[in-house]
């Protein structure tokens, strides 16, 4: 899973970054855009995983991890230039955290005035449009081109449809993700990766003393469609040099329940609709990730694609039913090991064991 931390210049971006991952990148007031992102991989942090390998004891614990890619304030400060190397990266994440600047600052209210949290978050929104504008319009005009050149098959004429219906979208000021796209149409557009058909969530970063009280900004971002998360960066960042025992202090303190990891975590898998499974065994324990609403195929893909192409079925019970009854050989015998078929939807927490024959 990687996820981009991005947004107007000098939002909070890189101290977020730093407080997730323990990185010390650089958070000079007066620096520079950096020209290539911040990038840190960090585990999930999930007790689950902790549990089953407690109880398997395996050679290897693999828990899931999300790559988290911090980027330099972009748009504003480079145009919306879809040709710009950062772009076709950013494109590639799965999903946007939009750091919003809440913290008060004189000077950079005055070198980077962006204005409040929601219309920062709205004009970040308009230059993703606009970006997914340019886009659109360039592959229609090759179209076009390729039509007076005798270049017009039914793939192409589907394209050019959707892509009218796109742009008109885009220039009516809606985000990509809001469209009502058939699988056929999605699978169309997928390779564009168009900035507004992303998930978002509207992160606001606020000074400590305001972390309270930013609850009527966080309302008014809900109201526009969008998830919305308050967190104290700067706060967080000195949280994450601390060890444990005082960070949990300050964290009461401030009436904050988990880590930056663990919300975040949340946060992401939300955001992208992720669930986890596992596997279990004397060799591995292993979280696994996949978009909520999978099947049992999908999920034994995501493990290697001889199990989905061999896929016979799966063995499977739920990591809560296994630590009602204690253990597998309990689960045998009251029968609540499962069969499952190709369509089963996988649940969170399922532990799975693959059945295939290639
Ligand atoms: N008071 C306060 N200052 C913050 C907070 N978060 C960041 N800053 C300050 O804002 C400035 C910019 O922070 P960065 O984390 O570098 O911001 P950024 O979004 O990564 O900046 P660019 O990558 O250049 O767009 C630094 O001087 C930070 O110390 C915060 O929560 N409170
Ligand atoms: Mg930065």
């Amino acid at each position: 899973m990687n996820i981009a931390l991005i947004g107007l210049p000098k939002s909070g971006k890189t101290t977020i970054f730093n407080a997730l991952t323990g990185g010390s990148a650089s958070t000079e007031k007066y620096a520079p855009p950096a020209t290539e992102p911040n990038i840190g991989v960090v585990q999930v942090p999930d007790q689950r995983v902790t549990r089953l390998s407690e109880l398997y004891k395996p050679k290897k614990t693999i828990y899931a991890n999300i790559e988290y890619r911090d980027y330099p304030g972009i748009f504003h400060t480079q145009e919306s230039n879809p040709d710009n190397a950062l772009f076709s990266d950013i494109k590639a994440t799965e999903g946007f955290v939009v750091v919003l600047r809440a913290f008060a600052d004189e000077e950079l209210d005055e070198l980077y005035p962006v204005g409040d949290p929601l219309r920062q978050l709205l004009a970040f929104e308009e230059e993703m449009l606009l970006a997914d504008l340019i886009v659109t319009e360039r592959r229609l005009e090759k179209i076009e081109l390729g039509y007076k050149r005798g270049v017009k098959t039914a793939a192409i004429m589907f394209e050019e449809k959707l892509l009218r219906a796109v742009c008109e979208e885009l220039q009516a000021g809606k985000p990509l993700r809001g469209m009502n796209l058939n699988p056929e149409e999605e699978k169309a557009l997928r390779g564009f990766r168009f900035f507004s058909q992303k998930p978002v969530l509207a992160l606001i970063n606020c000074a400590e003393e305001d972390h309270g009280s930013m609850g009527e900004i966080q309302r008014q971002i809900e109201e526009k469609g969008y998830a919305a998360e308050i967190i104290a960066g700067r706060f967080e960042e000195e949280l994450s040099k601390l060890d444990s025992e005082e960070a949990l202090l300050f964290m009461e303190d401030m009436g904050i329940g988990e880590s930056i990891r663990e919300r975040f975590t949340h946060y992401c898998y939300n955001m992208l609709g992720y669930i986890s499974f596992f596997t279990v065994g004397e060799d591995e324990v292993r979280a696994w990730t996949i978009e909520n609403g999978s099947n049992a195929v999908t999920a034994a893909g995501k493990i290697h694609s001889d199990l989905a192409r061999g896929f016979i079925r799966a063995e499977c019970f739920n990591y809560d039913v296994l630590m009602q009854h204690g253990s597998e050989k309990q689960l045998r015998e009251k029968g609540l090991f499962r069969l499952e078929g190709k369509e089963y939807i996988v649940k969170d927490g399922d532990i799975l064991f693959i059945r295939f024959n290639v």
